[in-house]
Formats: structure tokens, sequence, C-alpha cells
């Protein structure tokens, strides 16, 4: 059998883990002949339901677990990991500013990202779900300065799946069989779900649908209120389909997506005008376990104001979680 692979999770007594670690340990990420080490952070307060979590992950005798690790510790949670989940994070308080919330989660992701410099594997791919995922990666990046900063990435694909599903169901074509859809920033409801590119089957998504108010004014405001809508009606925010995109996400990355696109945050080298120094969510293809931008995209007037739209939020949380 294969050496098991080391997965470090945060965030694992939470909701959203209450589904991706049992996905993780049936195999979902690394397929169904690769072992796995689990390795789970939560905080102190956390770890008596993280203890209940335990014993059903036991429970399940699942043949690819071959280790299980609980702790309060991110070094002891990061130890030679080849894979990162960075779930938990500081949700809004009663009465809590938006700037205390940039600052509270500042400090844990700067916590984290020393923990990552010093003891993850140099190879490790690194996810950051906790919100806000993109500026809590960035701020993890600048705190890991002998970790690779391309392997660290935040999710955007909860919102690239959404907006596959919505185009998939008004086109009425399968979503296996759309290309080129892209989400463009951060993941918060500015994002730009972007269909200029998107085919299904070889034609244009736009031409088979036909509608470009549709596509402005319905579509983009659902994708960007789909997180509300589902507490709204759930009570309780996403946790399956967030753990579902989290998985899509780390699987795509290392097995390869097929020249498919797909939606990643990823530390912005300057291309489409996106600032330096920001993770933000692009159209990425994987191969061999790197992921490459998507180059030379035309982008219209409509994703260049929407664009700069996102990229302007994202630039002024970051300055407002590092104090500036
Ligand atoms: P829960 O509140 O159920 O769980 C969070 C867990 O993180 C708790 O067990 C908590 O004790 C733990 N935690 C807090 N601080 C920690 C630290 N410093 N180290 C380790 N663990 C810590 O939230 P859940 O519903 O699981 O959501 C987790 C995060 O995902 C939230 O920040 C949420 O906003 C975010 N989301 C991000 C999404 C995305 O697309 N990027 C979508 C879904 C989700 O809203």
């Amino acid at each position: 059998t294969l050496p098991a692979k080391r997965i470090a999770i945060t965030g694992a007594a939470g909701q959203i883990c209450y589904s991706l670690l049992f996905r993780i340990a049936k195999g979902d990420v690394y397929g169904p002949d690769q072992p796995v080490i689990l390795q789970l952070l939560d905080i102190p307060q956390a770890m008596e339901a993280l203890r209940g979590v335990l014993m059903e992950l036991e429970d399940c005798a699942f043949p690819l677990v071959q280790g299980i690790v609980a702790t309060d510790d991110p070094v002891t949670a990061f130890k030679d990991a080849d894979a990162v989940f960075l779930v938990g994070s500081r949700p809004r308080s009663k009465g809590m500013e938006r700037a205390d919330l940039l600052a509270v989660n500042a400090e844990i992701f700067k916590v984290q990202g020393k923990a990552l410099n010093e003891a993850a594997s140099r190879d490790a791919k690194v996810i950051v779900v906790g919100n806000p995922a993109n500026t809590n990666a960035a701020i993890l990046a600048a705190h890991a300065p002998d970790f690779p900063a391309a392997n660290i990435t935040a999710m955007l694909r909860l919102d690239h799946n959404r907006f596959l599903s919505q185009l998939a169901t008004k086109a009425d074509v399968a979503v296996r069989d759309i290309e080129k859809a892209a989400v463009w920033g951060n993941h918060s409801p500015s994002m730009f779900p972007d269909w200029s590119n998107a085919q299904a089957n070889g034609k244009a998504i736009s031409q088979l649908i036909g509608d470009e108010a549709w596509y402005r004014e319905t579509l983009i405001p659902t994708v960007a209120k789909r997180g509300s809508a589902i507490i709204e009606a759930r009570g309780a925010s996403s946790a399956a389909s967030a753990a579902n995109a989290a998985i899509d996400h780390m699987h795509d990355w290392i097995n390869g997506t097929d020249g498919k696109w797909v939606s990643m945050g990823v530390p912005s080298d300057g291309s489409y005008g996106i600032p330096e120094g920001l993770i933000c969510g692009v159209p990425v293809t994987c191969e061999g376990g790197v992921y490459t931008r998507v180059e030379g995209i035309e982008i219209d007037d409509f994703a260049r104001k929407m664009i700069d739209l996102t990229c302007a939020e994202l630039k002024d949380e970051l300055d407002a979680a590092l104090g500036r």
C-alpha cells in the first residue's frame, strides 16, 4: 500500500467539518487507494465536541484511515501535512464591528501561518475556507515566508459550483457539459460570475440562454446572495455544499481538471489588472498537482467594472485586517 497522506483540518468540531471529515476519510480527495492520516485542529473550548466527532469517525471504520490526531496546537496539527484545509475562523458575534472581526481573524491566521511555516511539508497544498477566506489566506501567506506562497489558496469553488448549477438549469444542459465558466474576485457578495466565455457542447451559454438581463439582474445576485438564502431557509449556513466545494477544489488541484476551467483564489501576479498581494478568484486549469491561471481572456467593459469592484473590496479588506 501507498504511504499515508497527512491531511490537516481546522475548525474540525464545526458544521462544515461534520461533512468534510467523513468524505475525506472515505477517499474523496486522494482517491480510493490512498490511505490518510487526519490531523484535526480546533480551539480548547471545542475539544469535548471534537472528541464526539472522533468517536463517530472511529465508528465508521473507514478502511483508508490510518490514524487520527485531535489537538488544539496548530504546529501539531500541521506537522508534515500534505494537504491543509483551514476551515476554522471566528464568526461575527453580536455587536462586533467589521474591523474587529477582521482583526480577530488576522490574529488567528497569523498564528496558523507561523505554524504552517514551521511544520508543514513544503509541497503541502493549502485551502482557506474560513471567512474572510481570501484575506485570511493573504495573512497566512505573509506569516509563512519559507512556505511556497503559490500553495496557499482560498475557496471560490462554492461560488463557482453555484454558478454552474444556475447556468445548467437555465440553459437546460448538464453541469458536466459546461466549460469555461469563471468566478473572479473575493468570496463575498461582490464576486463576479463571468459567463462571457462559458460554453456547453461547443455553443456559447450566453447564446443558449439569450437573456443578458437575466444574467445581470437575476443570475449574478442569486449567486451573490445564495449564502444568505440558505441561512434564511435552513436556519444555519451552508455546510454540506461548502464541504463539497472544498473537496472539489483540493481534488482537482491534486488530480487535474483535464483542461476544464475551475475557479480558485490564488496569489495575484498582476495579470488582468488585479493588484499584486491579493489572493483573488480567477479561472485556472490544474495538471500534475499544479494550477495554472488561464491566460489571454478578453475582458469586456462590464467584466472590467465587476472585477475592479471586487478587487477594490479585497484590497480594502486586507488593508483593514493589517490595520493599514
Ligand atoms: P462553525 O462555527 O460551525 O465551525 C467553526 C469551527 O472553527 C468551530 O468548531 C470553532 O471552534 C473552530 N475555530 C475557531 N477558531 C479556531 C482556530 N483559531 N483554530 C481552529 N479552529 C477554530 O462554522 P462552519 O459552518 O463550519 O464554517 C466555517 C467557516 O467557513 C466560517 O468562517 C464560514 O464563514 C466559512 N465559509 C466559507 C465559505 C467559502 O465559500 N469560502 C462557504 C461556507 C462558509 O460560510
